[in-house]
């Protein structure tokens, strides 16, 4: 009996010890404080400060260059912060601003696919500061990372504001039910006052969540922040004023899989059913606890909700969800999702407040030769008395701007350069990961790739009259989809410097995934694949006929219809 139990105990992943040994989230990352020796953490401490918003990292730029002079590589951190919803005001944004310039290796700051910004390249000393300035400016970065629920996404789309303020608390709400109840964030990095042993995790659990866990909330028709990405969405619904009265349910979504593991895949959310809006904080946590008891804990690959619900059945999951939460899913409300990206420029919203929405390439806020982007947008939060949305197509929208204050603002982005006015559909509908330098699981170029890609994709638009016209194109560094190819009509994924998977058949708003058309190529090979299918498509497609619908009616690839059955089906 006792032999079993230490079996069993021995088979679960090394991550379940290191969580169970942490004594809710502190490790030994104090002392790692200490330790001069090092720029980074020691051991479980590597994987505990992701808890906590963070990742240990060094520049792989220089790591070559560093062995050969046979020192450390330049380790340091990146941070992430806990925005749901992806709001933040401008004094927020001026401090984050000012430590980024003044204590980052990089100086920027990068907005990411989750709707919030990462700084890369703190030095260990200075961890303790960016943490008390979060604090003061009323932000943290709790649970940002780590096994435990992320950052909370919702539809940043000004135009309904009503709607969309009901909703983006709802995703606010939802992000400080789940967060740790561990003292140990305050303990370590604010100079908290201790606390013995007495935290429960009554929902996360004290060894937390299998594997990370993602939330969304979109509000139709827009599906800006990818719905099928996430573990567990809420399709907001409204009635005829335009009140929120519930949401769909849609539980399993996730883009990663490893090369060579036929048992990992990316697989759209599974439609659960409709719900009044009072019970979401009961669904949330019925769906996160029967994922915390049932996912896989012994196989990491395996281990998100995803997985849970094609072992056990969608329909067996569903059943439990109902049974915890006490209420009976009815079916879903119909719903359409036309739109995906982000609407950019001046848009007038409601209670005559107007919003912009600033294109910003890859996320990456940054004084370039030609456009001072981070200066501007700094001096614009100077004097912004809106708040300013993050997208979860990395993109940034200063809000609630009143029109007599559109004029400063619109002097300030034209005078630094914050307003491009030659930017192409194109370009706006083009995304990648961050990847080199700073992601150790970089496999290939993303982020630093996609700018000179675009451009000859945009020529070959040009070429065939499509320059009002675009394709959802996405690339990834490696098969974890943290730039979500594989919700794009184009994507490509990382498999070597200069190679990449070039997977097609996505549709335009984000609910059919891509299938592999051809494997570990060139830019110079897909650039041919794009030029002929691009072009049949300018000839051959039906009025309003998407990239990725038409690949699909032209046989040029068959479309991915259940990923667990036919994902690796070769075409
Ligand atoms: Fe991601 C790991 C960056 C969104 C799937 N992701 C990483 C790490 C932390 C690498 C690591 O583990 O050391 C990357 C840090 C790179 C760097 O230097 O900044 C990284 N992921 C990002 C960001 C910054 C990409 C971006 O360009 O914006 C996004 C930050 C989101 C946030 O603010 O919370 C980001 N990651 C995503 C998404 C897209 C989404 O959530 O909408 C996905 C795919 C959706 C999904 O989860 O299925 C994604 N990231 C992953 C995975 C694969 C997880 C899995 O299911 O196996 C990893 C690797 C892992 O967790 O083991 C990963
Ligand atoms: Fe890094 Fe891969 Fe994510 Fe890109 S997709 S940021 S390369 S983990």
């Amino acid at each position: 009996m006792n032999s079993q139990k230490f079996k069993v105990v021995s088979l679960l992943s090394d991550h379940e010890r290191l969580k169970r040994e942490s004594n809710f989230l502190r490790g030994t990352i104090v002392q790692d404080l200490e330790d001069k020796l090092t720029g980074g953490f020691n051991g479980d401490n590597v994987q505990l400060i992701r808890f906590h918003g963070m990742y240990q990292q060094d520049d792989r730029d220089l790591r070559a260059e560093r062995m050969e002079q046979k020192l450390e590589p330049l380790i340091n951190i990146m941070l992430r912060c806990r925005l749901p919803g992806g709001i933040i005001t401008p004094n927020q944004w001026v401090g984050i601003d000012n430590f980024s310039k003044q204590h980052t290796l990089y100086g920027s700051i990068r907005l990411t696919t989750r709707q919030t910004f990462q700084l890369h390249g703190i030095l260990k000393p200075k961890l303790k500061n960016i943490h008390k300035l979060l604090h003061e400016l009323g932000l943290d970065s709790i649970a940002t990372a780590g096994d435990v629920n992320r950052n909370v996404l919702c539809t940043s789309n000004p135009m309904e504001s009503e709607l969309h303020s009901q909703v983006w608390l709802c995703a606010k709400k939802i992000s400080a039910h789940l967060l740790p109840k561990s003292n140990a964030y305050a303990e370590i990095w604010l100079d908290g006052k201790k606390t013995e042993y007495t935290e429960q995790e009554i929902i996360l659990g004290s060894t937390y969540l299998p594997r990370k866990f993602k939330i969304s909330l979109a509000i139709p028709p827009q599906n800006d922040v990818d719905v099928h990405a996430n573990d567990l969405n809420f399709i907001a619904i409204n009635n005829e004023n335009g009140r929120l009265i519930g949401f769909n349910v849609l539980v399993g979504g996730g883009l990663a899989m490893t090369y060579g593991d036929t048992s990992t895949y990316p697989r759209k959310a599974s439609e659960f059913g409709y719900i009044i809006k009072d019970d979401i904080l009961k669904i949330v946590e019925a769906v996160v606890t029967v994922q915390r008891d049932w996912g896989d804990r012994v196989n990491r690959k395996n281990a998100k909700t995803k997985y849970t619900l094609d072992r056990v059945g969608v329909n067996k999951f569903k059943k439990e969800v109902e049974d915890r939460s006490g209420v009976k899913f009815v079916p879903i409300v119909p719903y359409v999702f036309s739109e995906r990206g982000d609407r950019f420029g001046w848009i007038k919203g409601m209670h005559g407040l107007w919003h912009f929405t600033v294109f910003i390439e890859n996320g990456r806020i940054l004084d370039y030769p030609d456009k001072l982007l981070k200066t501007g947008l700094a001096k614009i939060a100077d004097v912004h008395k809106g708040v300013f949305r993050l997208t979860a197509n990395q993109n940034l929208i200063i809000s609630d701007v009143r029109e007599e204050d559109k004029g400063i603002i619109e002097f300030l982005m034209r005078k630094y350069g914050v307003i491009g006015d030659n930017i192409t559909l194109q370009r706006k509908s083009s995304m990648a990961c961050v990847s080199f330098p700073t992601c150790p699981l970089a496999m290939a170029e993303a982020e630093r790739f996609l700018p000179q890609f675009v451009t000859k994709v945009e020529h070959i638009m040009l070429k065939y009259g499509l320059a009002n016209d675009s394709i959802i194109l996405r690339i990834t560094g490696c098969p974890n989809g943290c730039g979500r190819a594989m919700l794009s009509e184009i994507g490509l994924v990382g498999k070597a410097l200069g190679r990449y998977n070039l997977y097609l058949g996505g549709d335009y708003t984000g609910t059919r995934i891509p299938r592999m058309y051809m494997e570990n190529i060139t830019e110079d090979q897909i650039l041919k694949i794009l030029d002929d299918t691009i072009g049949r498509w300018s000839r051959e497609r039906y009025e309003r006929e998407s990239y990725g619908d038409y690949v699909i009616r032209a046989k040029i690839i068959k479309p991915v219809l259940n990923s667990v059955e036919d994902f690796y089906v070769s075409d």
